[in-house]
């Protein structure tokens, strides 16, 4: 079983990797920005992916040591790009225990100054149930953010219960639409198509992006399209890939 001390060692000995998924900007068809999602190269399990110990992590009080590894990571890979002439802008994903401690918004901070990124160029990807949680203290350290000039998005929006209520009341510049909504057009095609059309319209009235995740195929592609989303991600588009395969990938198909 996985333990504080095995994770603080993989966070020590460099066992954690980055992955990043491109994300498309439907109006003009380039590739704006990229998720970065966790792996862990483990030396007996191999590589395991992020549902094999983040929510370990989330228990035994390692996710703060690991999001802050991610955040550092993120931020210098985004730099880097940068400086080498690929502009794009990093989601970084949070988890709710992170999110009500406090100390989110100095560990942001800390990582944008170490690699010397401009706040402009994260965005924090929050879940919908971290955000019902507490939503007070979410509005605050969502206020917090925006003034220091990073953007939020609402993640995996559509698979809880948040109350659209809290929804409009925070400052979010994106809102993902969880994939299951895209995944519904193929057996209830029009009425899944309506929901992600009424969640579009939702988003914008409240001055929102919106962002399908999990397009998959050509039509899912056009049809988000079509519903004027402002952002896709997906297997279709591209799976997450190392980043060393990111220049490539761009030139070939940004
Ligand atoms: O890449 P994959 O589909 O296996 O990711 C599964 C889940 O793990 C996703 O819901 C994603 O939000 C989460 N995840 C990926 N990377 C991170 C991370 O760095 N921090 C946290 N808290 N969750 C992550
Ligand atoms: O943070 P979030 O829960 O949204 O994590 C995104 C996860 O979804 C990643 O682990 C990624 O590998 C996965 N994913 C990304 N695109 C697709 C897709 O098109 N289909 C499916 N089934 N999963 C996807
Ligand atoms: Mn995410
Ligand atoms: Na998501």
């Amino acid at each position: 079983v996985l333990v504080a001390a095995e994770l603080q060692e993989a966070i020590d000995d460099g066992q954690l990797v980055l992955h990043y998924q491109p994300v498309l900007h439907l109006p003009t068809g380039d590739v704006t920005g990229v998720e970065a999602l966790v792996r862990w190269q483990h030396p007996q399990r191999g590589l395991l992916a992020p549902c094999d110990f983040i929510p370990l992590a989330e228990q035994n009080g390692m996710v703060v040591p690991l999001t802050r590894w991610v955040l550092g990571e993120a931020a210098r890979q985004t730099a880097e790009w940068e400086r080498a002439g690929m502009p794009l802008v990093t989601g970084v994903n949070i988890s709710a225990a992170h999110f009500g401690t406090g100390s989110l918004v100095a560990d942001v901070h800390d990582a944008l100054e170490a690699a010397d990124l401009a706040p402009e160029r994260l965005v924090l990807e929050l879940t919908e149930t971290s955000v019902a949680e507490d939503p007070l203290r979410a509005a605050a350290q969502f206020a917090q953010l925006r003034i220091a000039g990073v953007e939020v998005a609402i993640d995996d929006f559509g698979s809880g219960f948040s109350s659209l209520s809290q929804l409009v009341s925070i400052p979010a510049g994106v809102l993902k639409l969880d994939r299951s909504l895209i995944a519904g057009t193929e057996t209830r095609r029009s009425e899944s198509a309506a929901a992600i059309a009424a969640v579009v319209g939702l988003a914008k009235a409240c001055g929102m992006r919106s962002l399908v995740e999990g397009v998959e195929t050509a039509d899912q592609l056009a049809l988000v399209r079509e519903l004027g989303c402002t952002l896709a991600q997906g297997y279709f588009i591209a799976r997450p890939m190392p980043a060393a395969q990111l220049p490539q990938w761009l030139a070939e198909h940004g």
